[in-house]
């Protein structure tokens, strides 16, 4: 393996493999007019979602597509983002199901419909504002030198916002420890929320077989990715807490993530 860090603050880990990662150099063509769309998976988010769509849409980016994930959150998200979706005409797609169902199913939902649309990048992110839209350009812009893009929050440069409580910030320095450790994973962040895929690298992911429902999702994919050799850089983020509705982690979401991830960082699933 071989760690570079060329541009300061970002972590770029790649196999030492003479073609360094899964997809050749000229499979990473830069398409001419991307299209991009960005999944957004909500429960009970109807304060945020206004917003988000606002910072989203206010980027300016061409060809970019929002895809609404919702649980038929029952604070109404489900039919603002219908609202929202027809206002934009043809801007935003929501993709409604009847319960909730845990997120990790959620961005399976929203990333077929993305490949299903002809995306050539698809982000991912949460819909409660952490994390911030303006760094979506600049990891569409690292996806040209990469196949996954992670916005990291423990690469130099990055931040976490200091009113993030101690327990959420203890669960997560210790979780992304362990799960390094336990998985051997390169990537820093192995918990981010905030990722940007090329679409062939996640066609090569077998999203059908992914197990975690919770949030352990984000680290079975930082798994699955490195198991497929795909190219993962880190970009610095300033991850801030939510100020509007409710975090929906729970110590359920947490014990799946235990006894799904162990057994897969251990190498005993995903081959
Ligand atoms: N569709 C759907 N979205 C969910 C579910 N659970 C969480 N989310 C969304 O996933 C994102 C991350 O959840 P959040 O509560 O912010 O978790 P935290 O950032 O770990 O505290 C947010 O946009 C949530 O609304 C779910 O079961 N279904
Ligand atoms: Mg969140």
């Amino acid at each position: 393996m071989t760690v570079s860090n060329a541009t300061p603050g970002v972590l770029e880990t790649r196999p030492v493999s003479a073609f360094g990662g899964w997809l050749s150099r000229d499979r990473r063509a830069v398409p001419a007019r991307p299209r991009v769309a960005v999944v957004v998976p909500t429960y009970n988010e109807v304060d945020n979602l206004p917003h988000l769509v606002d910072r989203i849409f206010s980027l300016g980016l061409e060809g970019v597509r929002l895809i609404v994930v919702d649980d038929a959150s029952p604070d109404g998200t489900g039919r603002l983002a219908t609202r929202l979706a027809r206002r934009a005409r043809g801007a935003i797609d929501v993709v409604q199901r009847d319960r909730k169902l845990g997120l990790g199913t959620a961005y399976v939902a929203g990333f077929k419909r993305a490949l299903a649309e002809g995306a050539d990048y698809i982000v991912q992110m949460d819909a409660d504002l952490s994390h911030d839209p303006d760094g979506i350009p600049g990891m569409l812009k690292a996806l040209r030198e990469a196949d996954v893009v992670v916005g990291s929050r423990y690469v130099q440069r990055a931040s976490a916002d200091p009113a993030w409580g101690p327990t959420r910030r203890l669960l997560s320095v210790v979780g992304n420890r362990g799960i390094r450790l336990l998985a051997g994973l390169r990537v820093r962040d192995t918990t981010s929320g905030f990722k940007a895929f090329r679409a062939d690298a996640l066609r090569a992911v077998d999203l059908d077989r992914l197990k975690c429902r919770g949030f352990g999702f984000q680290a079975e994919m930082a798994i699955v990715c490195q198991g497929l050799r795909l190219r993962v850089v880190e970009r610095p983020i300033s991850f801030r807490t939510r100020t509007r509705g409710h975090s929906k982690m729970s110590v359920g979401i947490v014990a799946e993530a235990i006894w799904r991830l162990v057994p897969l960082a251990c190498g005993k699933s995903h081959g």
